[in-house]
């Protein structure tokens, strides 16, 4: 990955972090705002809206819903990193080609019901929630975005993982016809492929996102369905999943298979750990500040969520946590 041209960041400071009855209030809008969007999204969004604790102190996981501001939606949409569509930044047109209608996301492998869900159904299953997070990519910028979806764990469980399953090996779509860089030759290993531990796949913050800012996903963000691992650097982030497989093996990512010496398996945020090209101590916040002089903020171990993600890591201290 190529260190990023950045544009227009600006990092948040005391007062642009929203107080908790203003927070709170809002979050209440976004949901009764979710329930007036056309089905099966506003099906789901009024029963969450109805059953489901508002996200905040009340969410399942308590405190780990940040109330940073989010990063406006102008700059989130129009600055991604979706290699199916380029290596650039401005991929959200060519994005668009993507088809997200039908689509089924598979869960295979080491389970007792291997399930093909078709995205629509899926969504109806699940308890959807939003969770306003912070995302810091490997190329050290970052940003919040308040995302919709549901634990991981809980998609996972319906396909009742064997004994034996230790990681989640998850796969995007393939199709040069949709994602034209996939039928170029510059030694990607398309499709692209990421994969956690079933353990970490377990934790209350590894969450499945199927909508942004209010809305379904945009096509850009990684539409029907993407992860997010708020600790981990963005790639581990996988974006339009159709399927995910549950083995024995440690699997091999994208990137991993790439460049193994930049991009481990772990691969959690750490400021003390730098990439090979460039330090990981600061970061950029996806904003609006001026790309002359963009504002930075130290970066946080675990990308500030060790409280909820570090115990997994005890014992492991001989392996590569770190980028
Ligand atoms: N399929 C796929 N998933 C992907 C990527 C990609 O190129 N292809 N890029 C990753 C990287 S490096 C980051 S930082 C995030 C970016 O997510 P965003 O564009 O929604 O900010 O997606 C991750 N997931
Ligand atoms: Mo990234």
């Amino acid at each position: 990955m190529l260190l990023p041209r950045h544009r227009g960041f600006v990092h948040p400071v005391a007062s642009d972090i929203t107080p908790r009855a203003v927070f709170e209030a809002r979050r209440a809008l976004t949901l009764a705002a979710l329930g007036s969007l056309a089905a099966p999204w506003s099906v789901r969004a009024q029963a969450a809206a109805k059953s489901t604790p508002l996200p905040g102190a009340r969410s399942t996981v308590p405190g780990a819903v940040t109330m940073d501001k989010p990063t406006p939606l102008q700059d989130v949409s129009t600055y991604n990193n979706f290699y199916e569509f380029g290596s650039d930044k401005g991929i959200a047109d060519r994005a668009q080609a993507l088809v997200t209608r039908p689509w089924t996301v598979e869960i295979t492998g080491m389970v007792a019901k291997p399930l093909t869900l078709g995205i629509d159904d899926l969504i109806r299953k699940m308890t959807l929630e939003e969770r306003v997070v912070r995302h810091r990519c490997v190329e050290a910028w970052s940003m919040v975005v308040p995302w919709t979806g549901f634990a991981l764990r809980n998609l996972i469980a319906l396909a009742e993982p064997l004994g034996s399953a230790k990681y989640l090996r998850m796969e995007t779509f393939l199709d040069k016809t949709i994602a034209p860089a996939q039928g170029l030759d510059f030694g990607y290993p398309w499709p692209y492929v990421e994969g956690i531990t079933l353990a970490e796949a377990d934790n209350d913050l590894a969450f499945m996102v199927t909508g942004a800012y209010g809305k379904p996903l945009a096509k850009q963000f990684g539409a029907p369905i993407r992860l997010h691992l708020p600790w981990k650097y963005g790639f581990k982030s996988i974006k339009s999943i159709v399927r995910i497989e549950l083995t024995d093996q440690r699997p091999k990512s994208f990137w991993e298979n790439i460049n193994a010496s930049e991009y481990g398996f772990w691969a959690n945020v750490n400021p003390d750990v730098s990439h090979p090209r460039w330090s990981q101590a600061q970061e950029r916040v996806l904003g609006s500040g001026n790309w002359l002089s963009p504002d930075t903020v130290p970066t946080q171990i675990y990308n500030g969520y060790g409280e909820w993600v570090a115990g997994m890591y005890q014992g492991l201290e001989s392996e590569r946590l770190f980028v």
